[in-house]
């Protein structure tokens, strides 16, 4: 089987919608095909301010919330980015062939550098996209499911995959992005234009995973929309009301043309209520599987604790050749 590898950030207590259905829904479906590895990547997290407090019990959750989506643990490699050192130490390596105007030309760095201002940005969060490369190069992944926003990440961890081969011998297999079609991508509900996102400036607009039922379809209802109250998919002039389609789509497996059937001649009221439903349906068996993996977080430390095993045995292999073909002395 080929080598799968996708990882997200544990950066707030739960997942939003968007991270379900362009991320959780598509592994669900390719761990079967693959070998997949995915990681909850907590030393990426920490790119930004994280309060140190709360950080593990993110980190918990958050692979509690890949276990209740369908990503099986016995089947899957599902692990915690900081359990296993080699990456850390892969991505040190990688930065020594990374070119500082390369690196620079990242627009997630550029972008989020301009959102936190220049006393917040870091240095690890311009080296982001190099720990990305290890992440990925210590599996030896040959695709990496990812949204639009992260091709240039993964041309990159192409780019130093090459590099490293052709300076020092064949370390590392070049990665391919699998790149998700338009319609997995999720928009805010109050800004339908901008990417919904965890760490959103407001709270209306993004739909949370663990949040209560009811909240969840308060928010739907109050989504924005548009004056002219047909339900048709239209990215352009009705970016409020597409948005609602595509997640609708989503969590019936419903396609377009078959949704704008379904509402024609009926209002937005009606159709936001269906939208409410079929959300409030899908996330109510998730939820109640997150609180009951919850309750029992001894259980789930050791379930990381032997996936980060499994991963660990890989990526020390990989990590070790690297350390060879560098030319560091090796310990005896
Ligand atoms: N709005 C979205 N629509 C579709 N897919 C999305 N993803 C994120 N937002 C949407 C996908 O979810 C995974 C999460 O990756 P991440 O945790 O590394 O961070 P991100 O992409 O930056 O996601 P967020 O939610 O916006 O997190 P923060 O606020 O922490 O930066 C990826 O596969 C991504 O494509």
């Amino acid at each position: 089987k080929a080598r799968l590898y996708s990882g997200m950030q544990p950066s707030a207590d739960s997942l939003q919608i968007g991270n379900y259905i362009g991320a959780l829904m598509q592994w669900r479906d390719l761990q079967d095909s693959y070998d997949a590895f995915f990681s909850v990547v907590d030393l990426h997290a920490i790119t930004v301010a994280q309060d140190p407090k709360i950080l593990a019990e993110k980190t918990r959750r958050t692979a509690a919330q890949y276990i209740a989506a369908g990503i099986k643990p016995a089947k899957s490699t599902l692990y915690v980015q900081s359990h296993v050192s080699a990456h850390a130490e892969l991505a040190w390596i990688l930065s020594t062939i990374t070119g500082f105007g390369e690196a620079g030309r990242m627009t997630q760095f550029k972008d989020k550098s301009q959102r936190y201002g220049a006393d917040s940005t870091s240095v690890g969060l311009f080296t982001y996209p190099v720990l990305m490369a290890a992440d990925i190069l210590l599996y030896q992944a040959n695709v990496v499911p990812v949204g639009d926003d992260q091709k240039q990440h993964v041309e990159l961890t192409r780019d130093l995959a090459e590099r490293f081969n052709s300076r020092f011998g064949e370390a590392f297999t070049v990665p391919n992005a699998m790149i998700q079609q338009d319609t997995a991508r999720i928009y805010d509900l109050q800004n339908p234009t901008s990417k919904m996102s965890k760490s959103a400036e407001t709270d209306a607009g993004v739909l949370w995973l663990l949040d209560e039922p009811s909240k969840t379809a308060k928010k739907i209802m109050r989504a924005v929309t548009d004056n002219d109250g047909v339900v048709k998919y239209d990215r352009e002039e009705k970016p409020g009301v597409s948005n609602l389609m595509v997640i609708y789509a989503a969590m019936t497996g419903r396609q377009i043309p078959a949704i704008e059937d379904e509402f024609a001649g009926r209002g937005y009221g009606d159709f936001k209520k269906a939208v409410a439903e079929a959300v409030v349906n899908e996330f109510g068996p998730v939820r109640e599987n997150v609180l009951e993996l919850l309750d029992d977080p001894a259980e789930l430390d050791r379930v990381l604790a032997r996936n980060a095993d499994k991963a660990e045995e890989v990526a020390t292999k990989t990590l070790t050749d690297v350390y060879d073909k560098v030319g560091l002395l090796r310990r005896a």
